[in-house]
């Protein structure tokens, strides 16, 4: 719980007590916010939240003040749109005065989400032996997509890492430099230790940019989705693939894309406006996915650009900067918050975390029982 004693600053020629300090408080998303004030004699008090007079209501509790000396306000289970400027009018005949207080609200006190490494190795099992439940589509096929340094290469080894239990390095990724690493459609292919093959893959992409000629082109990343591109094509951003030797005619259901995983960094979603080129291509591929009737989910990676998270990937919803990260994607990119997995990836370890292990395993369980609906529909 935050409580601040506000502090009346006298306005006018009032003849109570006036005090000059402006306290701010902090307090966590959850918790209560408290102010308490004591006029030196009988006043009457109104509370104001930047301007706009507040009232008895639900979450807001306003105490009948004690001999009109004493004023208390509370806001329960605090919320973002708690933020704000706080102020207590206190008014009588011969002047009035008024307090200030700035509240933040930080971190969560409870998470929103819950996780569990006790559930690692269970869901590490289940998904091993998983097989898709239409014989039509051998394993699952996962079409990793987003803008360049996304993480879309890390993603694809960090799955091989956590099946493997040691760091691997299949899919070239490497710090961006604003051009896509990655410029060949890529298959990769999940093993376990034994170097036994698991039932999905990911089908890695050439980076989104931008601008309208940089990166792959979202014609090729449709297609890509409806299993037109094979492995090993070099993406030509100025031109889409519309045939040859790459172009898959008629592709079977084992050859198409069972799920649409988005790959966004935290860090950069906030910085790009909504009518951004890259939110427009990646909506504009969302949107074809979504008449093809494809699961479609989103990977926040980057995650430990928010310190708290940086520290402990435990405190992954505790963070008030992941979940406006996540809440940003949600409405920039039309994804629904529960389509939407923050993770990090295996990019400077050089050994297995459980921690890291959880939240990958958590956003792959997804995405196979996703696709996995999505090939039971296709059963004729
Ligand atoms: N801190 C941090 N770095 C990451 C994370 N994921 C990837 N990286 C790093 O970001 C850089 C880009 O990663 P890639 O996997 O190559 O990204 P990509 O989306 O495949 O990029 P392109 O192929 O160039 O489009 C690499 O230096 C990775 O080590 C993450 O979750 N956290
Ligand atoms: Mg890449």
């Amino acid at each position: 719980m935050g409580t601040a004693p506000l502090a009346p600053q006298l306005k006018g020629n009032s003849t109570f007590n006036q005090n000059t300090d402006i306290t701010g408080i902090s307090v966590k998303r959850g918790q209560d916010i408290t102010f308490r004030c004591d006029a030196n004699c009988e006043v009457y008090g109104t509370w104001k939240k930047d301007g706009l007079t507040l009232h008895n209501d639900g979450r807001i509790i306003i105490t009948e003040p004690t001999q009109y000396r004493c004023f208390n306000l509370t806001i329960r289970d605090a919320t973002d749109e708690d933020e704000g400027e706080y102020t207590l009018k206190l008014s009588k005949w011969r002047g009035d005065a008024s307090g200030s207080a700035k509240v933040k609200v930080l971190d969560y006190a409870v998470a929103w989400r819950k996780i569990d490494h006790q559930r690692n190795d269970t869901v590490k099992t289940a998904l091993r032996e998983f097989t898709p439940s239409n014989p039509e589509a051998q394993r699952l096929r996962f079409l990793l997509h987003g803008p360049v340094g996304a993480g879309k290469s890390s993603m694809a080894n960090s799955v091989n890492t956590v099946f493997q239990g040691r760091t691997t390095v299949n899919a070239h990724a490497a710090p961006s430099t604003g051009k896509s690493e990655t410029t060949t459609y890529n298959m990769y292919e999940i093993k376990d230790q034994h170097g036994r093959k698991l039932s999905f893959v990911f089908n890695d992409i050439m980076g989104l940019e931008g601008t309208e000629t940089g990166g792959v082109l979202t014609a090729d990343i449709i297609s890509a989705l409806k299993g037109h591109v094979k492995d090993g094509y070099k993406f030509n951003p100025s031109s889409p693939l519309s045939g040859g030797l790459y172009y898959n005619n008629n592709p079977t259901l084992d050859e198409k894309v069972h799920c649409l995983v988005s790959v966004m960094p935290a860090h950069k979603i906030l910085l790009l406006e909504e009518t951004h080129g890259l939110i427009m291509k990646m909506r504009e591929v969302r949107d074809v996915a979504k008449n093809l009737e494809i699961p479609h989910v989103l990977l926040m990676t980057h995650v430990d650009s928010c310190p708290l998270v940086k520290e402990d990937l435990d405190k992954i919803y505790f963070s008030k900067k992941i979940k406006i990260a996540m809440e940003n994607c949600s409405v920039k990119l039309g994804v629904p918050m529960n389509r939407i997995f923050p993770v990090k990836n295996y990019h400077e370890e050089n050994c297995v975390d459980e921690k890291v292990d959880c939240v990958i395993l958590d956003a792959l369980d997804n995405i196979v029982n996703f696709a996995n609906d999505y090939v039971i529909r296709q059963i004729e």
